[in-house]
């Protein structure tokens, strides 16, 4: 009998002791004030003041994790996330860094090579890095901007948070190495795989790369491409499980692989979710037995989904409403879990063009797939804040950047072959999995989990007509950006139905219909029974 919940006495809490930051970094040499009260975080966990020198704010933290002071002052390193492969990092910085922490290993890296040893780093992180010098600080992101990163100028001062709805203030400074914000004036995003050089008062910030995604595409044999995959994705999966970890399984090939190679290192626990309205209980069941794990469903009323709208726009901090709809279902998950350390099979599709299952053209898909990841960095899809709203730590093997690399350097030939999408990856666990699973057509978690048709039907409730859906959820997500970003309503607080009600008559995508018989601004839906 498989228990629909997952049970709290078999949960460790486990994840990086930073989970989030707000701080101010001050101009060289002055210690800023301290900020007042502690800032909004959408992130769960003990809150706590911080200090170095040259930079004061709060900090996150995990459960159980020591204030970060200490860790600060040692290493002059503020980290938000974690590192993988850690053993290779250091045999190949060499010597030995001054305690066991992941920020520790970056202070080793940046003191010893400099840039170079930034761009050693292959992690889920951003870090404020207290350069010393001239320099008032340095922020860094990973590859792939997989923890959000924002800074706001003020007065000679730097605010710099993994949160933008936390910071305030602009005097107009340019930044290069980062981007506006959306809805959010005066706060900027730095941009993936990015350090940037914040200097005292007069200097003008400077900031270089850590990575680039390839452009090239290699020729490697289809066969070998698909074993080095599965080695690089059985490594990303290894230095990511620990204990207590659960994999969220759909029952597709891509979750279905990390479920299927955490298995060889350790018994994960399987998660997947369903509603009233749509599930793929069987589909998952097949690779939990398969591979043997502990596992359970949930079913959620579609209802609930819909109602995660809030937590989605505050975790994600985005207003592109095609990719809340993807996180909906996982996030009304993430709200009826203990804390946990996730996997996912997040961001496959995005390097493999899965979402394009109909692109027959390996010519366009290669530049689709290319497009679609010069934007990813931003999108903050992967956000540890997903997921961080209920204290889970999730992480996302396939946006491990050995991954990365071999992925998008394989030409499209390689992931559209034969007729079938995704081929180097099913190719790659094809013997890990049923056959089923293996060349499973790929079908959306919003689609799966029947989250795309609950989201459409209440708008439609609300008087939304048909053909005005997807304006409709635009400007939707636009409105509750602004509720729980810019105005930091917290997502428990927010009044759903007047939310639709406001974004829907001020756009005017309601049915003109109903405007016409002259029904106030309010819930129509109430307007509108009997
Ligand atoms: P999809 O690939 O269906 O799901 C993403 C992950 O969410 C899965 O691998 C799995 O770990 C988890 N998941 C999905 N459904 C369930 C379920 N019912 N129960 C438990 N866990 C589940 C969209 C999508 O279709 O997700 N995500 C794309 C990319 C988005 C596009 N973004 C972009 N172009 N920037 C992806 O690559 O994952
Ligand atoms: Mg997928």
């Amino acid at each position: 009998m498989i228990p629909d919940v997952a049970t709290p006495d078999v949960v460790t809490p486990d994840g990086p002791p930073v989970r989030g930051f707000a701080v101010t970094v001050g101009d060289s040499g002055t210690a800023p004030a301290a900020g007042g009260c502690a800032p909004a975080f959408l992130t769960t966990g003990p809150v706590r003041e911080i200090a170095g020198a040259g930079l004061r704010g709060w900090a996150v933290t995990g459960p159980d994790a020591a204030a970060p002071d200490a860790a600060l002052a040692r290493t002059g390193v503020l980290l938000c996330g974690e590192l993988y492969h850690r053993d290779r990092l250091l045999d190949t910085i060499g010597g030995e860094p001054d305690g066991d922490s992941d920020a520790d290993l970056v202070a080793h890296a940046w003191r010893t090579l400099g840039r170079g040893g930034l761009r050693l780093l292959n992690g889920r992180f951003a870090a404020v890095i207290l350069a010393g010098g001239d320099r008032a600080a340095l922020l860094v992101t990973d590859h792939a901007g997989g923890v959000p990163l924002f800074v706001a100028a003020d007065r000679g001062r730097w605010h710099v948070a993994t949160e933008a709805k936390c910071l305030r203030g602009d005097d107009g400074r340019p930044v290069p190495g980062t981007r506006p914000t959306p809805r959010r004036p005066g706060v900027r995003q730095v941009r993936g795989a990015t350090a940037v050089e914040l200097p005292g008062v007069a200097e003008p910030v400077r900031s270089w790369p850590t990575w680039t995604p390839p452009q090239h595409r290699s020729t490697v044999a289809a066969d070998v491409a698909a074993v080095r995959l599965r080695g690089v994705l059985d490594d990303a999966v290894r230095t990511r499980i620990g204990p207590g970890c659960a994999v969220v399984l759909s029952g597709g090939v891509d979750s279905g692989a990390v479920t299927a190679l955490a298995a060889r290192h350790t018994t994960p626990r399987t998660i997947t979710m369903g509603t009233e309205v749509a599930d793929e209980f069987a589909a998952a069941r097949a690779v939990a037995e398969h591979v043997g794990t502990d596992h359970h469903e949930v079913r959620l009323r579609s209802a609930d989904v819909t109602a995660a709208l809030p937590w989605a726009v505050a975790a994600a901090e985005i207003v592109d409403a095609e990719v809340v709809e993807y996180l909906l279902p996982l996030v009304a998950l993430y709200r009826r879990l203990p804390p946990t350390r996730l996997l996912t099979g997040y961001g496959a599709d995005i390097p493999l063009g899965g979402m394009h299952r109909q692109e027959r053209s390996p010519t366009t898909l290669d530049e689709t797939i290319t497009a679609e990841i010069a934007e990813v960095d931003v999108l903050n899809e992967m956000s540890p804040v997903v997921g961080g709203f209920a204290g889970h730590w999730a992480t996302h093997p396939y946006w491990d950047r050995e991954v990365l690399d071999l992925l998008l350097g394989l030409p499209a030939t390689r992931k559209l072959r034969d007729g079938t999408d995704k081929w180097v990856l099913r190719a790659a666990v094809a013997a890990d999995l049923p056959a089923a699973t293996a060349y499973r057509a790929k079908l959306g978690v919003h689609e799966g989990s029947g989250s795309q048709s609950a989201w459409t039907a209440a708008l439609r409730e609300h008087g939304v007509p048909a053909d005005a859906v997807a304006a409709a959820k635009t400007a939707v997500v636009a409105a509750c950006h602004d509720e729980v970003v810019a105005r930091r309503v917290h997502p428990a607080d927010v009044d759903l139905d007047a939310l639709y009600s406001t974004a829907l008559y001020s756009t005017a995508l309601h049915s003109t219909a109903l405007a016409g018989l002259g029904t106030v601004p309010g819930p129509l839906v109430e307007a509108t029974a009997g």
